[in-house]
């Protein structure tokens, strides 16, 4: 085979530096998956699934340094630091590279080097991207060919075009007969996911985990992709995708984003308790959305897998989820069962006699506070999942009609609201929270801001990020074809402490509402933060005691809302200069309103 040029002279550059001791070619085959597993099993970093109870299904447990994503080691390595803004790690992109080249000299050696050519979207959609990641984990490999289009179908509709090059190195290298660790990776002080966003290029370094190392997903599909839709004119969004169906047959999407811990994956795959309504996954963490002739704004999903948290996912709060990953799944920091079986808190089941934890123990309840690490992951194709949406991979991708924000509040913001018109939408998302206790994250309690849920996951400076969303607004090809924008929260608690609403597939509910105001048939009641449904606006038959938590799930409270009135001027001083006047102008809108 004739090997691009581009592709090659990249390639032959990283094999000089990193110096493995071979060089494999990935072309995505059976074949190669298996030898790929066969050779992890081998060396101790793999555990075969039971194959009666989950089938062509693997285990991994990760150094106990390794298990997430590393944020005060990410970096937006912009020719500006004012560019990566006051939310991003930034370096001068040539002192990154300097330092990193260190990095990389010799890392691979004692090791395979792996190339892999993927493809971010569905193969030739106008929308799709093309990355190589070169690896020197056979564990990215595997994971990479089920998230992503992977192998020779790639490389074949590259040619000789451009490619988004991301670089990744576990940061162990081998001595000539020293023994490899079960889960190779650097210290913490050593990782480094570094982005170049003027010159489309990721360098990691240092960790095998997830987000830091599967390089289409949070590297290119969110922070690279963020920047170049900014530059291009769409939008690359921390969202689910999700078709909705009525009873009498007609459907809609909706894109909707949530901080951690809200069950994004949840939402996506929800199954409504409303008889006749019907809910489709497209995807469940990323949209790419470009305007269609139409004037319509379509979104494809780039990825082709689910890389779920997989504590508290069990038969009861996401069965798709569970029966997803029924076979060909990969498994990581949960615990294992004695009968090659795996096994989470939450899952539904007792813990069974023997278990092992992530941490390779026999799980003992006096001495575990857990058995599965609590960012433990699966990863799974998405064509496995009982609700994938027949259009899921259509390389148009699907017309949004509606977009959701929402995060956990249990005061203040009420179960569903509708901005008043589009610039006040993106006020909504600029101010997007959960409140967290000091406990969970080490630092002050309260409202813990995550504008679009995008914080961690843009390449560029947040002002200029909402200033895009603005702009996206302002020259939309037809306004009216624009979605509408939602925000909602499940989270809210009564007096008792207790939440208010249900949840779960009771929140098809609230979609119906949503649904219906989209298709302008459904009331609302204007107040000083937006729309919000009358009571009767949600349909709560079959649920009972609803009714009387209604009022206080759908209430909006000024003395509240002036209190969070000064969080968000807090907040929106963040971004200095480069916040928007139209989103200042909101939120002045917003004050007036509230002192009338
Ligand atoms: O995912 C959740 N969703 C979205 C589902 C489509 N969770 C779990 C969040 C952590 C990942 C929820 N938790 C949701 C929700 O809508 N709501 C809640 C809060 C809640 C928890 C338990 C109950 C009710 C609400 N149970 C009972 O009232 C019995
Ligand atoms: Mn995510």
């Amino acid at each position: 085979m004739n090997t691009p040029s581009k592709l090659q002279k990249w390639v032959d550059h990283w094999v000089e530096l990193c110096q493995p001791d071979s060089i494999h070619w990935c072309d995505g085959s059976e074949e190669e998956n298996r030898m790929l597993f066969q050779q992890m099993v081998n060396s101790g970093m793999a555990v075969m699934l039971n194959e009666k109870k989950r089938p062509g299904s693997y285990y991994f447990q990760s150094d106990p340094s390794d298990v997430a994503r590393v944020e005060d080691r990410t970096f937006i390595c912009s020719a500006k630091q004012e560019d990566a803004g006051p939310t991003n790690n930034w370096l001068d992109p040539s002192e990154m590279k300097k330092i990193l080249t260190e990095k990389f000299r010799g890392s691979m050696k004692g090791r395979a080097m792996y190339i892999i050519p993927f493809s971010m979207g569905p193969l030739g959609s106008k929308i799709s991207k093309i990355g190589i990641q070169i690896t020197d984990s056979p564990y990215v490999v595997v994971n990479m060919r089920i998230m992503t289009r992977m192998g020779k179908k790639v490389t074949g509709l590259l040619g000789d075009g451009d490619f988004i090059p991301c670089i990744h190195s576990v940061g162990s290298p081998l001595a000539p007969g020293q023994k490899d660790s079960k889960w190779p990776c650097a210290p913490i002080e050593q990782k480094y996911i570094a982005h170049f966003p003027e010159t489309n290029e990721i360098w990691s370094y240092g960790s095998g985990y997830g987000g830091n190392a599967l390089l289409g997903k949070k590297c290119l599909a969110l922070r690279i992709a963020s920047v170049m839709a900014k530059r291009e004119g769409w939008l690359a969004e921390h969202m689910l995708i999700m078709g909705i169906t009525n009873p009498q047959g007609v459907k809609k999407y909706f894109a909707a984003a949530f901080p951690s811990a809200c069950g994004k994956t949840n939402l996506a795959m929800l199954i409504p308790t409303i008889p006749g309504w019907k809910v489709e996954t497209v995807g469940d963490d990323i949209a790419w959305m470009k305007f269609g002739d139409d004037g319509y704004l379509y979104a494809i999903n780039p990825e082709a897998g689910f890389f779920g948290v997989a504590p508290f996912t069990s038969m009861e709060t996401n069965p798709n989820a569970m029966l997803s990953c029924w076979a060909n799944s990969i498994f990581t920091n949960t615990a294992l069962t004695p009968d090659g079986d795996i096994w989470w808190e939450g899952i539904g089941t007792d813990i069974p006699e023997g278990t092992l934890t992530w941490t390779n123990e026999v799980f003992d309840k006096e001495k575990h506070k857990v058995a599965a690490h609590p960012n433990a992951r699966f990863t799974t194709p998405a064509n496995q999942c009982p609700c994938i949406d027949k259009d899921w991979e259509n390389p148009k991708g699907v017309p949004i009609s509606a977009f959701i924000f929402g995060g956990r509040r249990p005061g203040t913001v009420p179960l569903v609201y509708q901005s008043f018109d589009w610039n006040h939408g993106v006020f909504m998302g600029s101010i997007v929270g959960s409140e967290v206790t000091a406990a969970a994250i080490g630092l002050k309690a309260g409202v813990r801001r995550d504008p679009f849920a995008m914080l961690p996951f843009c390449g560029y400076h947040m002002g200029d990020y909402f200033g895009h969303w603005v702009k996206i607004g302002s020259t939309a090809p037809d306004k009216t074809h624009l979605p509408k924008i939602f925000n909602v929260n499940w989270f809210r608690k009564g007096a008792d402490g207790k939440f208010l609403w249900p949840g779960y597939g009771d929140n098809i509910r609230v979609l119906k509402w949503i649904f219906g105001r989209v298709e302008g048939t459904a009331d609302a009641i204007e107040t000083p933060i937006g729309n919000v449904p009358p009571k009767d606006g949600i349909d709560i038959t079959g649920l009972h005691g609803a009714e009387a938590n209604l009022d206080e799930v759908l209430k909006v409270d000024k003395t509240e809302w002036l209190n969070e009135c000064e969080l968000i001027a807090d907040h929106q001083a963040l971004f200095g200069s480069r916040m928007p006047e139209e989103l200042k102008a909101q939120f002045e809108k917003l004050k007036s309103h509230l002192n009338k």
